[in-house]
């Protein structure tokens, strides 16, 4: 299934009502970053729309879901925040058909970002960060950053959530680390 009129159909009993809404704006933003960095718009849409498919489920169904691979998470970061990635990522092919490597990949980095992330990536990790529903202080200037250059804006969005997780004293997760080491001030 790739024609996403079915896909959005079909997402709203994956989701709840704000969890949809924030779904058509990623989808939206997502699009128009691909438009200004020359890649796949259909691709971007597609990753917009699913990446939160998983956001609702809970951690037993996430756990089921993920098998065997749920040994890839150590024990603190077995929760459905962080696990609601990699498992939408295999709900979007399973339950959604969805075969595109790229888009797979965008769809399980979008929450901590990763080493060696492809432009189509970047585009749905910027743009679930500013989608139109999203209020916060500095979204502004993350909205103006996104569309003038991505990987400054990747710099930007890392710095916030880990200066956000280092005040809670929250666990940083390696791959997030590793994303931010990419685009850090060298
Ligand atoms: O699903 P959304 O709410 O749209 O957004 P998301 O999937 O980007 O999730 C963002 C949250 O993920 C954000 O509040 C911080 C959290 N996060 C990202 N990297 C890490 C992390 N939380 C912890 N504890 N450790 C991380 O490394
Ligand atoms: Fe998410
Ligand atoms: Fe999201």
């Amino acid at each position: 299934m790739d024609c996403s009129v079915n896909v959005e159909a079909k997402l709203k009993s994956y989701v709840s009502g704000r969890r949809y809404e924030h779904s058509l704006g990623t989808m939206e933003t997502a699009a128009g970053l691909a438009g200004r960095y020359g890649c796949s718009v259909r691709k971007a849409r597609l990753a917009g729309l699913l990446h939160d498919v998983a956001r609702d489920f809970s951690l037993e169904r996430m756990e089921k879901i993920l098998g065997d691979r749920v040994e890839e998470f150590s024990p603190v970061f077995r929760t459905s925040l962080l696990m609601h990635a990699p498992v939408g990522g295999i709900i979007a092919r399973r339950d959604f058909g969805i075969e595109d490597k790229d888009v797979i990949r965008s769809i399980e980095l979008h929450t901590t970002g990763g080493p060696s992330m492809t432009i189509l990536n970047k585009v749905l990790f910027v743009a679930d960060f500013i989608e139109p529903g999203r209020r916060f202080r500095g979204v502004r200037t993350a909205r103006r950053l996104a569309f003038r250059n991505i990987d400054e804006s990747m710099a930007y969005i890392l710095t916030f959530t880990l200066r956000k997780l280092l005040l809670r004293q929250a666990p940083i997760f390696d791959v997030t680390c590793s994303a931010y080491n990419e685009y850090a001030v060298r």
